[in-house]
């Protein structure tokens, strides 16, 4: 008598296959599930082994009217053709529970016997008494099957179907979180650098900036085990070749110098531009001119106003793109002309459309994007990716003095990559700003107070 042995992914899989083999009077002698492939127990896959023979080698034998098991253990009576009616209650989770235990431990009896004990081919259930068993267990709607087995046997498929719909869950667990894993391409940061890495994440260095530093630290660092302290001294080296600062706004070799200061509302462009134009005209001794293109608010251009009467300095105001042009060429005595614009919210299309032509238009030497440390690490991405059409050349920081972490702000740094000019640090006109140097801007990203 030949055996046949089926392998497949599940149990309704394997048993498809015996059918089509070898008919629906197919017995079943053993069957087997187990993990194939894969190292120590790591990725590999469930397969449910079957062993069969064709009905028919059985049929041509007398055959001996046997009692069934189930009465010989006074287990519960024989499975009814009837559709099971589906029932998730508590008393059908008592039921499971208690067949999921007598599963397994029917698995281990079955994984210390070795080889495993085959009954006698007669004395095996029809291959589609087995599946109705199965279905049984599962509440699931019986169909034309005729109802003969064994509780051992129904035990055992019950045990094959709770491993497949475990191995099922876990299957989709883990194509959930293998992407995710992929995604975000996690290495392990090394144990010893771990408190630098935990140090990084708490100034609020974005995770992938605070891991990427971590490992690249890790793979340069010499000697090793370095404490916390030490390591932070090496990390701020590495910001500081990372933060490159262009110095302050200079007198020009030839020409006006035109800046225009760009950003969200309320950032604080028009102070800051209050406070270089007090330093390049009381300090620095450069004749310097303002221009507003302020034309939303009237408040806004006489804040600019206020400040240049009080300094002595010359301030227009202009609507139109073109009067831009002619405000520059007015002022082409002067050698730094500073251009405050509208503070707009970079999801307003029009306003930056708006921008965009007077900055064509007026084509200033230099565009400083003015970021608020306080903003949001969303808000400011957002700023850096819609002000990102802009030309830029400087980026800078204010309200320094109120933000909690600077951290957010080596983002920005790394993805515009361009110099900083100055950080503010105060609401006082001219003194609370500075000119940034990187050494020392590096140890305030690393959350060293200024
Ligand atoms: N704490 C602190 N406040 C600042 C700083 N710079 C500006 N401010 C304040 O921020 C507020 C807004 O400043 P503005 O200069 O009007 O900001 P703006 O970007 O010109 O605003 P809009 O023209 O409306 O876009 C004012 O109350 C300023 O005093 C700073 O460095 N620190
Ligand atoms: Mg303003």
């Amino acid at each position: 008598m030949k055996v046949h042995t089926f392998e497949a992914g599940s149990l309704k899989e394997a048993i498809q296959k015996v059918k089509a083999a070898l008919g629906r009077d197919a017995l079943i002698l053993t069957t087997r599930s187990y993990i194939k492939g894969g190292m120590l127990g790591i990725g590999g896959r469930p397969v449910v082994e079957v062993t069969a023979i064709p009905g028919s080698v059985v049929e041509r034998k007398p055959r001996r009217r046997r009692r069934p098991k189930v009465e010989r253990r006074s287990a519960p009576p024989p499975v009814a053709a009837a559709p099971a009616k589906k029932d998730n209650g508590p008393e059908f989770k008592k039921k499971a529970s208690g067949l999921l235990k007598e599963a397994y431990a029917l698995l281990e009896s079955r994984e210390s016997a070795s080889p495993p004990v085959e009954e006698p081919a007669e004395a095996e259930p029809r291959l589609e008494a087995k599946a109705e068993a199965v279905r049984k267990v599962h509440q699931e709607p019986a169909d034309s099957y005729t109802p003969s087995v064994s509780p051992v046997v129904a035990k055992e498929f019950t045990v094959l179907n709770s491993l497949e719909r475990q191995m099922g869950q876990m299957k989709e667990l883990l194509e959930t979180m293998v992407p995710q894993v992929h995604g975000k391409q996690i290495v392990p940061v090394p144990m010893e650098y771990e408190e630098l890495y935990r140090y990084l994440l708490d100034q609020s260095i974005t995770e992938k900036i605070a891991r990427d530093l971590t490992l690249e630290l890790a793979k340069n660092c010499r000697p090793r085990g370095l404490e916390l302290a030490e390591l932070l001294l090496r990390i701020t080296d590495r910001l500081e070749n990372v933060i490159d600062a262009s110095g302050p706004i200079t007198r020009p070799s030839h020409g006006p110098k035109t800046v225009a200061f760009i950003g969200p509302t309320g950032v604080g462009k028009t102070t800051t531009i209050a406070k270089i134009a007090a330093i390049l005209k009381f300090q620095e001794k450069v004749p310097v001119g303002l221009i507003t293109i302020d034309t939303y608010r009237i408040a806004a251009v006489q804040q600019l106003q206020t400040y240049a009467d009080i300094m002595k300095i010359p301030c227009r105001s202009v609507l139109e793109p073109l009067d831009l042009r002619r405000a520059i060429g007015d002022m082409r005595n002067y050698e730094v002309i500073l251009i405050d614009t509208a503070g707009r919210s970079q999801r307003d299309e029009v306003k930056m459309d708006e921008l965009t032509t007077f900055l064509n238009v007026g084509a200033p030497t230099e565009t400083h994007l003015v970021i608020s440390s306080t903003s949001h690490p969303k808000a400011i991405r957002e700023v850096v990716d819609l002000f990102g059409r802009f030309r830029l050349d400087r980026l800078l920081f204010t309200k320094i003095d109120e933000a909690v972490l600077l951290g957010p702000l080596l983002e920005v740094i790394m993805k515009v990559k361009k110099p900083i000019s100055y950080i503010t640090t105060g609401q006082e006109v001219p003194e609370d700003i500075e000119v940034v140097e990187s050494r020392k801007f590096a140890r305030m990203l690393l959350g060293e107070v200024a």
